[in-house]
This record gives structure tokens, sequence and C-alpha cells, in this order.
């Protein structure tokens, strides 16, 4: 518990919580009516992609077809060829989880699609230990990670796991991977639980991995929209 001195001195912002802990929880980072809406879209993705026999997009094919991902790199493309009347939705919520970041932590945060997914996950997808900024490639000096479940998550559903604070070691040394000791010295692990509209955002060093939920058969559904600072704007 921090001490009754200390609680003013806690910062209150997401912003400045996600640079203290390197993870910050956003309760209703969208409203019911937008999360609905997520994920209804999400649900349609997943049927447009299942039902695509010729795929123009290699890479959109790869990510679906070995990890039931769905990357957001050229769905505007495929969406164009496929499904053209789910394109004004899918791009009306980007637009939406974009200005969310901006308002609650900067304008300077640009949407990363190359880097960004909606992922199916069952305990044979989870995902080890990582850093963002290694695991995904995103070289940016600062990028972060908008983790929206489209399911409450941290319960009988896997959350993430995460060790808060790990980010401003690991900045220095990113190639650093799944390593049961390397968590041992980082700290101890933590997973939030999340309703459905909240999210999580994560420092692009914060070492996580997908929560493991005994006893469950584990499957969610969620999107990672990445973002990247651009000191310009
Ligand atoms: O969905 C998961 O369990 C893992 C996701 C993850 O590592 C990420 O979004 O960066
Ligand atoms: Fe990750």
């Amino acid at each position: 518990m921090p001490s009754f001195a200390n609680f003013f001195l806690l910062p209150k912002k997401p912003s400045a919580i996600l640079v203290r802990d390197g993870a910050a929880v956003v309760r209703d980072f969208l409203n019911l009516a937008e999360a609905s809406s997520l994920k209804a879209t999400a649900e349609e993705l997943f049927s447009t992609l299942a039902a695509c026999t010729d795929f123009a997009q290699a890479e959109m094919a790869y990510h679906y077809q070995t990890r039931q991902a769905i990357w957001l790199g050229e769905l505007s493309f495929f969406l164009n060829a496929n499904n053209r009347a789910l394109l004004p939705r899918y791009e009306a919520l980007i637009d939406r989880v974009t200005q969310r970041t901006r308002a609650l932590f900067g304008a300077g945060w640009q949407p990363y699609l190359s880097r960004s997914f909606i992922r199916r996950m069952n305990p044979e997808l989870r995902l080890p230990w990582h850093l963002d900024a290694d695991a995904a490639r995103l070289d940016h000096a600062h990028c972060c990670n908008v983790w929206l479940p489209l399911d409450s998550v941290g319960t009988s559903r896997p959350s993430l796991e995460m060790i808060l604070g790990s980010h401003r070691k690991l900045r220095a040394s990113v190639k650093q991977k799944d390593a049961p000791a390397l968590v041992e010295s980082l700290g101890k692990p933590w997973s939030p639980r999340l309703e459905f509209g909240d999210a999580l955002i994560l420092d692009q060093f914060t070492y996580h991995r997908s929560q493991i939920v005994e006893g469950s058969d584990g499957d969610r559904t969620s999107c990672e929209f990445r973002f990247y600072w651009d000191e310009r704007l």
C-alpha cells in the first residue's frame, strides 16, 4: 500500500502511469456501443477471411493461416476486394481508437497498422515471454500497443501477464528472448482483469506473455493496435 504522503505523488494520468510502469489500464477506453461494434466487426472480418480462398496479400494469408491473426497492414486493400461494405466501419473504428489514444496519451501517436493485429488465442497459440520491440520488429524509438480484448479477461479467459517497470531495464537490451531466469530477475508478474471496453496500453519494452489460465479452454479474441510516436505532430 502506498503511504498517505506518497498517495499525492502517484501519477494519476494514464500517460504518466505508462511512463512509470510501462503499462496502463484504461477503463472504458471504448464505450459499450463502440466496443460492440468492434466485436461485431472483428467477427465479420474472421468470417470474411475464412471464406477467402485466394488471398492477394500473402502476408495476410500467412498470419491468418499460421496464427489465427488478422494483419491490419493490408486489410483495407483486402476488404476493398472481398467485403467493401465492411471497409468504412473498420476504418471508422481505427479512427476512433486513434482519437482516444491521442486524447489520453498525446497527439504524436500515429497508427502503426503494419504492426497491428486482431488475434484469436487458444492454448496452442499462446505467446511466451517477449518484448514487442523485438518480437514485433517495431523499429521506432517509442511504440505502444493498445491491447483491447473483445471479452472480459483475467478470470476464465486469459489476460496478458507482464512485469511492471521491466521496460526501464529492457530498453537498453532488446534482444532478450523467452528466459525464465530473466523473468525472476525483473520482478513479479502481474495480470490485470479487463472488462469489455477496457484497454491495456503496453510500452514496447515491457516484458509480457499470454496469461496461462488453468482449467479453461483459454479462447479469446483481442486487438493489438500499435502506435508509434511521431515528434512532428
Ligand atoms: O494475445 C496475447 O495473448 C498476446 C498478445 C501480445 O503479446 C501483444 O499484443 O503484444
Ligand atoms: Fe506482445
